[in-house]
């Protein structure tokens, strides 16, 4: 039986407010869908292509009132309707426009979706219109009502249609991903723009008052201390019920919401900590009234100490690989478990204990799945390059992506490090956007390292020295560095020396080549696999001296898709940088990191047996 301890705490610890700031950010997203009841609402669409919005504007460029989202037919044959969702294209959700029809490969604009579904009004009192992920700007209508919308192609979105649904419906979607310079992404990044509702969508059905979110973790600076927080939605009068059980550590709790629906509780037990070698997570079960959820939550603390990155209190080595949210065997986005499984297979056969998981929020269950084969987690936002470092709305936007990744995956303890920037230029707005999206991923969750990949490093004469001065506000030096492709020939990366001016952590979270999987020839010969492991040879004796790593991520695992590479005997629109084709077929260059991880890891189990505290082997 568990211990059942009863704490009824209404009112609120001053660390609590770290939970409570995402939610003052605005509307979050509901907590854990993957264990609610629901409907799906994947499967075949009808789609009308809209370049010129003609389903939005009218010729003379104002918004109609009778817009596509009506759904008109013709009744009779004098009417005049230029459109008929039910003689259009039909798409796939989840699923990207351009890898499911030719003629869509390379559209940028706007598609109309649309699907009609029964639904039973049954005793749920509320029900939640939920999309994991469309890229990249959506209007959504309910039986012709506009709902609201949503930007930003990678974190999901919600609207309340409890008293909405009839028994006959239509949900349609204005989804655009045009690209724009103030948007996150900009204009310019190197991966494929892939449009459409691309992760699946769902109706969830809950009763009147509900968990809507939910957070446990280590309570800071202890070792078997779980705090936690329950937050009720709906109904909710003050002082519901809330139960909270970990069976397998033998606890319970009840609680006694308070006035804002919120919960919090403390719980002391026994931990084993997660970690690449022991991903142990604990079933956690919720309950309140007529609301039940259940999750598997884990616990560790991670921190740098000097230059040096900790797990549960242990040195760690990042022995990782960068991995894009793209499909094996040329299939666009991600839309199965089985292709996630996939990826991180090959990320576990390479022998990593981390994952850079590039360059934007990938789906829920690629996060879970990796911190179930215990694989340390970077995850970030599409601030990328050269967005409008100048522009409000496009920070605005950047926070509220930020924002929605941090509440997504708060309970995912893989999740070791946030990053708020990939390559961004050493400019003062740049570094004035940075330090405002730093502090609010903090304040949000302080039980993470905050990081960012640059490339800004300069030096000459064999020398490179990290003095970017967005460096003093993260925790964790991430540098992209293409030695023997961008620059230099490979043989000359060997002798460079890194200096680092902050006493923190480097993780090379990027280095690499690109080659054709099946194109041999000489090690100097570009393109080839052997030029590729090569390059990996080189830049990895080059690493081996730096004695601030903290570990690396290379990029990249798999062959992805970018308009940015029309190289075309060799690219095909592929870059080429993956350690495996896209076709499934490992490069020479995939045995070379795998030797030199597994030396790693034989290593510092050595060093372990020896009992010594060698700091630069582990997990
Ligand atoms: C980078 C970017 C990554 C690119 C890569 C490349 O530094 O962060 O998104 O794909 O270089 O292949 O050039």
């Amino acid at each position: 039986m568990p211990k059942l301890i009863t704490v009824f705490l209404i009112a609120i610890l001053p660390h609590w407010s770290l939970f409570g700031k995402v939610e003052a950010g605005g509307e979050t997203t509901l907590q854990n869908i993957g264990s609610r009841q629901k409907i799906s609402l994947d499967g075949l669409w009808q789609a009308i292509i809209d370049p010129l919005e003609n389903g939005l504007y009218n010729h003379s460029l104002q918004e109609r009132t009778n817009g596509y989202f009506k759904n008109q037919k013709m009744e009779s044959p004098r009417d005049l309707i230029e459109y008929d969702f039910d003689n259009s294209y039909q798409l796939n959700v989840p699923g990207d426009w351009n890898t499911q029809m030719e003629k869509l490969y390379l559209y940028e604009g706007t598609i109309w979706y649309k699907r009609s579904f029964k639904y039973r009004t049954g005793d749920k009192k509320k029900v939640l219109l939920y999309f994991e992920g469309v890229n990249y700007r959506c209007k959504v209508y309910l039986n012709g009502e506009y709902l609201g919308d949503h930007v930003g192609g990678f974190t999901p979105f919600q609207f309340d249609v409890s008293g909405k649904l009839k028994e006959d419906n239509f949900l349609i979607l204005k989804v655009d991903n045009t690209r724009r310079r103030d948007g996150v992404p900009t204009v310019n990044f190197d991966w494929w723009n892939y449009g459409g509702i691309t992760r699946s969508a769902w109706l969830v059905e809950l009763p009147g008052t509900y968990i809507h979110d939910y957070s446990l973790r280590l309570k800071k600076g202890s070792k078997n201390i779980i705090e936690g927080m329950v937050a009720l939605k709906g109904n909710t009068p003050p002082g519901q019920e809330v139960e909270v059980r970990i069976d397998e550590l033998n606890q319970a709790v009840s609680l006694r919401s308070g006035k804002d629906g919120f919960a919090y509780f403390e719980i002391a037990a026994d931990i084993s900590y997660w970690s690449p070698g022991n991903p142990k997570l604990y079933q956690v079960a919720i309950s309140t009234g007529e609301d039940s959820i259940s999750d598997h939550v884990g616990f560790k603390t991670i921190e740098t100490r000097g230059s040096q990155v900790y797990l549960n209190d242990a040195p760690v080595f990042l022995r990782g690989i960068s991995i894009h949210e793209e499909a094996p065997f040329g299939a666009g986005r991600v839309t199965s478990k089985e292709q996630c499984r996939t990826l991180l297979r090959w990320a576990k056969e390479l022998g990593c204990n981390y994952i850079r998981l590039a360059h934007y929020p990938h789906n829920e269950f690629m996060v879970r799945e990796a911190e179930r084969l215990g694989l340390l987690i970077w995850s970030e936002i599409p601030v990328y390059w050269t967005i409008s470092y100048e522009n409000p709305g496009t920070y605005e936007n950047a926070e509220s992506q930020l924002l929605a990744m941090i509440h997504r995956d708060k309970n995912r303890v893989g999740i070791g490090l946030w990053s708020v920037a990939n390559e961004t230029p050493m400019t003062a707005d740049r570094l004035k956007f940075l330090k405002k999206l730093i502090r609010t991923a903090r304040t949000t969750d302080d039980s993470r390292l905050i990081t960012a990949a640059l490339n800004s490093q300069r030096g000459g004469n064999g020398e490179i020295v990290i003095d970017d001065p967005l460096g003093e506000y993260i925790d964790v030096i991430g540098i992209n560095t293409y030695c023997g492709w961008y620059g230099k020939r490979p043989a000359q990366c060997r002798d460079i020396v890194w200096k680092n001016t902050y006493d923190k952590p480097m993780i090379v979270s990027e280095m690499g080549a690109g080659a054709l999987q099946g194109l041999h020839g000489g090690k100097d010969e570009r393109w080839t696999e052997e030029y590729q492991a090569e390059v990996y040879r080189c830049n990895l004796d080059m690493i081996k001296k730096i004695d601030f790593l903290g570990g690396l991520s290379p990029w990249i695992l798999m062959d992805f898709r970018s308009p940015r590479r029309n190289l075309g005997r060799i690219q095909n629109h592929f870059n080429r940088k993956g350690l495996v084709s896209e076709n499934g077929i490992k490069k020479e260059a995939f045995y070379v990191l795998k030797d030199f991880y597994k030396e790693l890891e034989d290593a510092g189990k050595q060093k372990k047996m020896e009992k010594e505290n060698y700091p630069k082997t582990g997990g």
